[in-house]
């Protein structure tokens, strides 16, 4: 029995949840109120010491950290393959990439653009703002060379392309487009976004905080 310990607006939890629903895998739903503080309870931090979520656990099987995750259910549930092959060394070790740049830089910096379209226009660092949009904008201009030829970031859809998911889909609400200066993007978004797995966790109404 998997049980996937997530929270309100996560984004990696919702990789998780995309790698699950990709896999045909059912689960309970365990949401974590961290506003409340439950994550720095004993009984959490005895499954993840960080305190943090997605936690997933497999029976006595427990497991902390999205990439981690998303690997170990690669590992143990292997149809459909989220990850390049073992003999691919080279796509393999790029899907990584991919996968450690969504989470470190991309989805970080959506967050903190969120963040501060989320505060009364009075407070808001409007030069804050600006910045973020375009180191945004450049992620895109990056992704749309690197998808030249490709229809996914590591050739088949995989654990790269879903990393980017959570905060790509919110990207037009924040005014932010892909738009037709972006073919290879703009294809590749439409391509994700009409996946049954995507479609699963839009009509969850997983998003994030719409900005003011
Ligand atoms: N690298 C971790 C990041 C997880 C993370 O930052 N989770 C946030 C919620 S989206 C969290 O639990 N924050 C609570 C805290 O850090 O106290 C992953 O990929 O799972």
């Amino acid at each position: 029995m998997i049980k996937l310990y997530d929270a309100r607006d996560c984004p990696y939890g919702q990789k998780v949840r995309i790698a699950l629903a990709e896999k045909g895998l059912s689960y309970e739903l365990v949401m974590v109120d961290l506003a409340a503080g439950e994550n720095r309870r004993a009984e959490f931090l005895r499954l993840n010491p960080y305190g943090r979520v997605p936690v997933l656990t497999d029976d006595d099987v427990v497991v902390y950290d999205s990439t981690i995750i998303n690997e170990y259910l690669d590992d143990e549930y292997p149809t459909p393959s989220l990850l390049p092959r073992v003999e691919s060394s080279a796509t393999r070790a790029l899907c990584r990439m991919f996968e450690d740049f969504a989470d470190n830089s991309f989805t970080p910096q959506v967050d903190q653009l969120i963040a501060e379209l989320a505060k009364p226009e009075v407070e808001r660092d409007t030069s804050r703002v600006q910045r973020l949009r375009q180191a945004i904008e450049r992620v895109l201009d990056y992704l749309n060379r690197q998808l030249q030829g490709r229809h996914f970031l590591a050739d088949e859809f995989s654990v790269a392309d879903i990393a980017f998911i959570p905060r790509l889909m919110l990207l037009n609400g924040l005014g932010i487009e892909i738009s037709a200066t972006r073919p290879n993007g703009t294809a590749w978004l439409n391509r994700l976004l009409e996946r049954p797995s995507v479609l699963e966790l839009r009509g969850a109404g997983v998003s994030a905080p719409a900005p003011t």
